[in-house]
């Protein structure tokens, strides 16, 4: 790993001046080089179960986040699922080698992420590694309870239980220590989470280092419950019927989707409620990066940190005959919202590479200055925030075992391939789906088994090289052109 050893070098003399004292005037020209010289601060925002169809609901994240930096048009995640993606996200790998391949163990959960020792090697290690001051908020991974020591890598750590959902009556594990919230307004957790997080900056600003924070709020997951002043916001949008909702002909499908009844009347109702709910749950979102984005403004970092916004999986409401979830390999599940903004990033700009949660770990260590380790599956984005049409990858892997899904939906266990024009999944008992996403954007034309043969084989075979992918050879499979 490397380090910034300007930055270190200028800290170090600010301090033994302004420890000599009487050199005022060289030690606060010390501190202003240290400061000058100091690496970026990252601050990243993770939703959950936040899909691209909501996102526009927070004119904040819009005004502070995306009109003043990039917004990635096609960022998606390898796994629409909350403990693989987030296990992902903290280590830059795919499922099949975080070996977090759902919600609960043995296949994934909080669980076998631990007993894997995966946390010994995290994003949070290595920036902490170099002098960062990190910290953790909100929701951890699945399974995690207030009684689980706080991993490595972490100064500050406030990770709440699984109540965390409900934002109310929850607990958290602040620094080791237990602390239970009841369910006053002021006990909102998202509300909670910036509070904390906002006290930090001011903190790890005042200290002179360079701080990671990683805000993880529950909304807008189930069960849905907006802040008090979110309440009835939303009471009257209408639900979004894109082509794919309640699709009438699937004979195209996959057996799973085959079986399900067009949806009634109050399915359609309760996906309405769901969301308008889900609208309502974002605003907390809002205020939140409104927050933190005005506290570094107050403490002069704004222009030295990079806010990132992403969420941990897409959802769908109504498509394709599915009621509400996650967890398939549909264009609605596996992309989510993604926008930074920081130091040199272009406003208002947009970048079109397929950008994936397995980038993100790698990013903040290019941010930072590190050589993330060699298992590190994923890459850093800053070439596309100079040349948007740099070399990228042109497939990728999307993991999908549906181990905790629906019942219907259990034996549709899959692994998916997305290139830039395909995507093509496979279900474990031999169907297969294809959609060419240039004339079928809603998937709701399957070309299997009509399709080009060679061009099935040349997309199986891609999966076939993903799915046992590491690190390098990871890079080089999806670096190479596959069926186009
Ligand atoms: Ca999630
Ligand atoms: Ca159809």
């Amino acid at each position: 790993m490397t380090t910034r050893i300007g930055w270190a070098r200028g800290l170090a003399t600010a301090l033994v001046l302004a420890v000599l004292g009487g050199a005022s005037v060289a030690a606060q020209e010390a501190r202003k080089e240290a400061k000058a010289d100091r690496p970026p601060n990252i601050v990243f925002i993770l939703s959950d179960d936040e899909d691209l169809g909501i996102h526009p609901y927070m004119p904040k994240v819009k005004a502070l986040i995306e009109d003043e930096g990039v917004t990635f048009d096609n960022a998606f995640v390898t796994y629409s699922l909350c403990c693989p993606s987030r296990s992902t996200i903290l280590r830059g790998q795919y499922p099949h080698n975080t070996g977090v391949l759902g919600n609960l163990p043995p296949e994934g959960g909080f669980k076998t992420f631990r007993l894997l020792k995966r946390e010994g090697s995290t994003v949070a290690t290595w920036l902490q590694g170099v002098g960062y001051r990190t910290a953790f908020y909100g929701k951890y991974l699945n399974g995690y309870t207030e009684k689980d020591a706080p991993p490595p890598g972490w100064d500050e750590w406030h990770a709440a239980n699984n109540n965390g959902y409900f934002n109310v009556d929850y607990k958290l594990n602040s620094n080791g220590k237990v602390v239970a919230y009841g369910d006053a307004p002021e006990d909102y957790l998202t509300d909670v989470i910036a509070e904390k997080a906002s006290a930090h900056i001011r903190r790890f600003s005042a200290e002179g280092r360079p701080f990671f924070l990683y805000v993880a709020p529950f909304n807008p997951h189930s069960p849905y419950n907006p802040a008090p002043r979110h309440k009835g916001m939303f009471k009257d949008a209408d639900l979004p019927r894109p082509p794919a909702f309640d699709e009438a002909d699937v004979s195209d499908k996959p057996g799973f989707i085959q079986g399900l009844p067009l949806l009634s009347e109050k399915d359609v109702d309760d996906i309405t409620g769901h969301y308008r709910a889900r609208l309502e749950c974002l605003q907390a979102i809002d205020d939140l990066a409104e927050r933190l984005v005005g506290t570094l403004k107050d403490v002069g970092q704004l222009d030295n940190t990079y806010v990132v916004y992403a969420s941990d999986n897409g959802f769908h409401l109504g498509l394709h005959r599915m009621k509400e979830g996650k967890d398939t390999a549909y264009e609605e599940d596996i992309r989510v919202p993604f926008a930074l903004r920081g130091p040199g990033v272009p406003k208002g700009g947009h970048v079109g590479a397929m950008v994936l949660n397995n980038d993100f770990a790698p990013t903040f260590a290019a941010m930072a200055g590190v050589t993330p380790p060699g298992f590190v599956d994923g890459r850093s984005l800053l070439p596309l925030l100079k040349d948007p049409a740099a070399p990228w990858r042109r497939s990728f892997l999307v993991q999908r075992l549906g181990l905790e899904a629906d019942e219907r939906l259990k034996p549709a266990n899959a692994l998916a391939v997305r290139t830039g024009r395909y995507a093509l999944t496979s279900y474990n008992d031999g169907e297969h789906e294809l959609y060419d996403l240039e004339t079928d954007p809603h998937q709701l034309h399957s070309m299997e088994p009509m399709a080009d043969p060679a061009l099935v084989e040349a997309l199986t075979e891609k999966i076939t090289q993903l799915k046992v992918c590491r690190g390098e050879a990871c890079r080089e499979a999806e670096d190479a052109p596959v069926g186009e």
